[in-house]
């Protein structure tokens, strides 16, 4: 049986570490945000598909959550000297992916071959997938205490201003041009189950969405979809999707999860901190069901996998 996972970084990248756990890696396909993506040195990077692939191999920095572990930073200290900027730390074993893929781009290929041969590359077999091979890229507009009100990239928001400004509004820039990348809709739509991962609804989920024809397709297995709550007792386990659904008008709770996605998924599985409101969330449209979705290892991350598949 076959599992689609529509992702964004960190919390996606565990969940699916997990799902490989119990059902391998040839059935399963990740469908992966590139909104985050930024070009910086002229190399392109893709963050959310680096820290999915790193995670998978097994490569990533445990601590920081994304790049390559055994990290050495020296190619930055000579960019610094150049007056290149800094703010975005990219380590010595990391730039061979940005300088693979940039070279790549460049010859033509489209993302989704260049993500084929790293996540290969990196040993994996599973079906690795950005959304789209076409431009997109997050934008949010922050209330800037000095300037007001401005937009500005992802990156910026995230790394450069390390998301603690608040954001008024979020936008996914390209995206009605954009067409889903090859196998995406046909991931989606013949899949056993899809599952929305526990990546920020905004800024991780909301860009996949807004490619044409994957909310359709999502909408469309319904009864087939599960998706995991990223909000555990009112906060992110990781990054500011709490605060920018706050900041967005929205409720920061698994209630306010069910109501963003009562129209994609049947089935939201919520913590066991939360167990109280499964009623609540149950009268949003979505069946609910409650384990102990905190990832702290792979263990752990499997036993949300199993969860999720039961009720797929
Ligand atoms: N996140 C940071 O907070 N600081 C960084 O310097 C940073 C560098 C970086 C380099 C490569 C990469 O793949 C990810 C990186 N991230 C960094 C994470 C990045 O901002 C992601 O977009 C977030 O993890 C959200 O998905």
């Amino acid at each position: 049986v076959s599992t689609t996972v529509l992702c964004g970084g960190v919390g996606a990248a565990r969940f699916l570490r997990g799902l490989i756990e119990v059902v391998g890696q040839s059935t399963v396909t990740a469908v992966v945000n590139v909104g985050d993506d930024t070009v910086l040195h002229g190399l392109h990077v893709s963050p959310d598909l680096d820290t999915v692939t790193y995670t998978l191999a097994d490569a990533i920095d445990p601590e920081r959550g994304w790049g390559l572990a055994h990290e050495s930073w020296h190619a930055m200290e000579v960019l610094a000297r150049y007056g290149n900027p800094t703010w975005f730390n990219l380590g010595d074993r990391d730039l061979a992916t940005h300088i693979v893929r940039t070279e790549r781009l460049r010859a033509g290929a489209p993302l989704s071959s260049v993500t084929d041969h790293i996540a290969r590359s990196w040993g994996l077999s599973l079906r690795l997938l950005p959304v789209t091979d076409d431009p997109l890229r997050t934008m949010v507009t922050i209330d800037d205490a000095d300037t007001g009100p401005r937009e500005i990239e992802f990156q910026e928001y995230f790394v450069g201003r390390r998301h603690d400004v608040p954001v008024t509004a979020v936008r996914f820039d390209g995206a009605e041009a954009t067409t889903p990348a090859p196998g995406v809709a046909e991931a989606i739509g013949a899949a056993a189950t899809v599952v929305i991962a526990p990546s920020n609804p905004v800024v991780s989920i909301g860009p996949l969405l807004a490619v044409p024809g994957v909310r359709e397709a999502v909408t469309a297995r319904r009864d087939h979809a599960v998706a995991v709550s990223p909000i555990v007792a009112g906060a992110a386990l990781k990054g500011p999707a709490d605060r920018m659904l706050r900041e967005l008008g929205h409720e920061v709770s698994v209630v306010g999860i069910a109501r963003l996605y009562a129209p994609l998924a049947a089935t939201l599985v919520i913590d066991t901190a939360d167990a109280h409101r499964a009623g609540e969330v149950e009268a949003e449209g979505m069946a609910c069901v409650v384990a102990d979705t905190v990832m702290r290892d792979v263990d752990r991350a499997a036993g949300v996998a199993e969860v999720v598949l039961e009720h797929g």
